[in-house]
């Protein structure tokens, strides 16, 4: 079968067929072992060949190899499941070669090849081994099944409908769902969770009646090595099985997971097992029946333990009532006050999915504590691809240089968070718009993390330049130029005209888009900036603050414990500071919200014109998308800039040295 193309009028994002170009012009030989991921990278030579002239022959593990210019092995090797070997011998002929144990190495091995291009058939190649970092790679889906009255079809989705879900149903687009499922691979994510976390009455029964549904798009999932996991509510014995209690420690209940669960193996012998969000945001949880959240988990992953599956539980636990009069509660420690207790209580096959940040994917936090507090527990570290709290793909935000700086951040000063995870968790940015991202520069985001997920390591300025390679084959330099220009610092440049100096929130309540200074601060979210004419940001310290800081490490409690030490961009994170106080950097609080909010726009409006500069080297649709959102990302940062310093020069009174406008 040829591999599936994106439906008619979807962007092939970074697997346009020309990507292809240097596979399927040449002679290929598979060789060695069958089974359904060797016929999908058969599928994707053949599919290519057809293309460019080339051609791709089936052989025995020991065929000669001598008439072929690529060798894809399989079967043979020693190794793990995922790994492959590239290698070319002789210097001017003879086969290049990919050699795995496994049909998933196999696959992987190919997209690598697809990355290299031209490149990997010529010189010499010594033997490389390649293997995923990290063994959890997963994308968890918010998509509601039915429309939900206020979140709609996709929870904090931006990129249109769900590419699963319509109306309350199955869309049944099988050719979507394995078109997407062949881009996921390609930046190697191993895992989907297909609804959201959120289990609303619809969602909930996935799990039973409506398994068929996910079946099916499990099977697409799995041609390109992918798992498929569902979202389920701790509640389901109640909601789905009519019994009194949900009491982790009730036997009925306990039969009752394993009696579901072992349904769901029936029509899904590959399944990955669970996701879920317990005594979080109204859903149910242990808490309930005066349990633990290790002995909730427990009860699911033991129902999943005969079958190899995992139970991904979140970690993301906190009183989202509080009063906001209360200053002695603090969000930010919520996760670790509930969950650094209970390391060593968790089954082998239950993962603990924490935020990267402690309170809810700002554009700067800290490092969650958490990840440093539990080094006998199973840990994957989520993040939010899908831009929630960074411009909702209207404005361009390229997160690699964030994710990268917290894998590489070391919580106990050696071990950096990238080798303590076992798993990268992303929020999908996905839905069924034209681009897959609605904004077409957001494809970024998706690659980026997948990348990072096999290789936390990896410099993220490479992973762009091989989305651009990819996305853009034969690019001008002047179009991967403007690429970059416009991509590597946008993350930088959004985190300037919004909330200053790790504060965070400012946002308008409920939809998140678009500034709100005071939106949050006498709600029960507990997610305060504490402004007044004296100062701003929140006392996090052990000395005088809510004790935060001390849920670190020595090495950092002792750096954030201090608003001398602590760095600049987290400054207001950890610390209640006077405006004149002087930062690290040397502006005062006050003159750096001016600078950087007059700076982001300036930066904005500059990468604007770069945009508009690659006009005749852009595809004209994508070009004018890119155009109409840089528009609004324009106009909504002007609005940032204007609302953020008009309010601090209102309750400071202190003027800007620049004098520049300010309302
Ligand atoms: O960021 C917040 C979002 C919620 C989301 C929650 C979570 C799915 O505003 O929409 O709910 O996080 O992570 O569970």
């Amino acid at each position: 079968m040829p591999p599936p193309g994106p439906p008619d009028g979807t962007d092939p994002a970074w697997l346009p067929p020309a990507a292809f170009r240097a596979i399927g012009s040449r002679r290929t030989l598979v060789r060695g072992g069958g089974g359904p991921l060797v016929e999908t990278v058969f599928g994707e030579v053949a599919g290519a060949c057809a293309r460019f002239g080339g051609s791709v022959a089936r052989g025995g593990a020991t065929a000669d190899v001598s008439s072929y210019d690529l060798v894809l092995d399989v079967g043979g090797a020693q190794g793990d499941d995922e790994s492959f070997v590239l290698r070319r011998d002789a210097e001017g002929g003879g086969p290049t070669t990919v050699t795995a144990a496994s049909g998933r190495g196999l696959l992987y091995g190919l997209f690598h090849l697809v990355r290299l291009g031209e490149g990997v058939f010529q010189g010499r190649w010594e033997p490389e081994v390649h293997r995923p970092a990290l063994p959890l790679r997963m994308l968890d889906h918010w998509d509601n099944v039915a429309v939900h009255p206020v979140m709609g079809q996709v929870e904090r989705g931006y990129a249109g409908g769900s590419i699963f879900w319509v109306d309350g149903r199955a869309r049944h687009e099988p050719q979507r769902v394995r078109a997407y499922a062949r881009l996921l691979a390609a930046c190697g994510i191993n895992a989907v969770a297909v609804n959201n976390v959120n289990v609303h009455e619809t969602e909930a029964h996935l799990l039973t009646d409506r398994i068929g549904d996910v079946a099916s798009l499990a099977e697409e999932f799995r041609a390109y090595g992918i798992r498929t996991h569902l979202s389920v509510s701790f509640a389901a014995p109640v909601l789905l099985g009519g019994l009194a209690s949900a009491d982790p420690l009730d036997a009925g209940v306990r039969e009752w997971w394993a009696d579901a669960t072992a349904a769901v193996y029936d029509v899904i012998p590959d399944f990955g097992g669970y996701v879920v969000k317990a005594d979080s945001e109204g859903q149910p949880g242990p808490f309930a029946y005066g349990r633990s959240h290790a002995d909730g988990a427990n009860v699911l992953a033991a129902a999943l333990e005969p079958y190899g599956g995992t139970v991904h539980w979140r970690a993301f636990v906190y009183d989202h009532r509080q009063d906001w009069r209360d200053r002695s509660t603090d969000r930010a420690r919520a996760a670790y006050d509930h969950f650094a207790p209970l390391d060593g209580e968790f089954a082998p096959n239950a993962v603990l999915q924490v935020k990267h940040g402690p309170m809810d994917f700002q554009v700067r936090e800290p490092v969650s504590p958490v990840i440093g507090a539990v080094p006998r527990t199973r840990l994957a570290v989520e993040l939010q691809v899908t831009q929630e709290y960074t411009g909702q793909q209207r404005h361009v935000c390229w997160l690699g240089p964030m994710w990268s700086d917290v894998l590489r951040f070391r919580p106990d000063g050696e071990t950096a968070v990238g080798q303590l995870a076992d798993g990268l968790v992303g929020v999908s940015n996905v839905g069924d718009g034209p681009y897959w991202t609605g904004h077409p520069l957001a494809q970024a985001n998706l690659y980026t993390f997948g990348r990072l997920a096999w290789d936390p390591g990896a410099d993220p300025l490479r992973v762009l330049d091989e989305w651009v390679s990819l996305t853009h084959p034969d690019a001008p330099d002047a179009l991967v130029s403007g690429l970059h220009a416009v991509l590597d610092g946008s993350w930088r440049t959004y985190e300037k005209y919004t909330a200053p100096l790790g504060v965070g929130f400012m946002v308008q309540p409920g939809h998140h888009y678009g500034p709100s200074v005071d939106g949050y601060e006498y709600s029960p979210w507990g997610t305060y900036h504490f402004a007044d004419r004296d100062g701003v940001g929140v006392d996090r310290s052990a000395a005088t603050g809510t004790g935060y800081a001390a849920q670190y490490a020595k090495v950092w409690a002792d750096v954030y414990e201090s608003a001398e030490s602590c760095p600049d961009e987290l400054v207001l994170f950890f610390h209640h500071l006077p405006y004149g106080h002087l930062l690290r950097g040397g502006s005062t609080v006050i003159q750096h919200i001016y600078d950087t909010h007059f700076d982001g726009v300036a930066e904005v409006e500059a990468a604007r014109e770069v945009w508009a500069s690659l006009r005749d080297l852009v595809e004209p649709g994508r070009h004018a998308r890119v155009a109409e959102l840089y528009e609004e990302q324009v106009r909504s940062a002007r609005e940032w800039r204007d609302q953020v310093n008009s309010y601090f020069l209102r309750k400071s009174g202190v003027p800007d040295a620049r004098g520049r406008r300010i309302y």
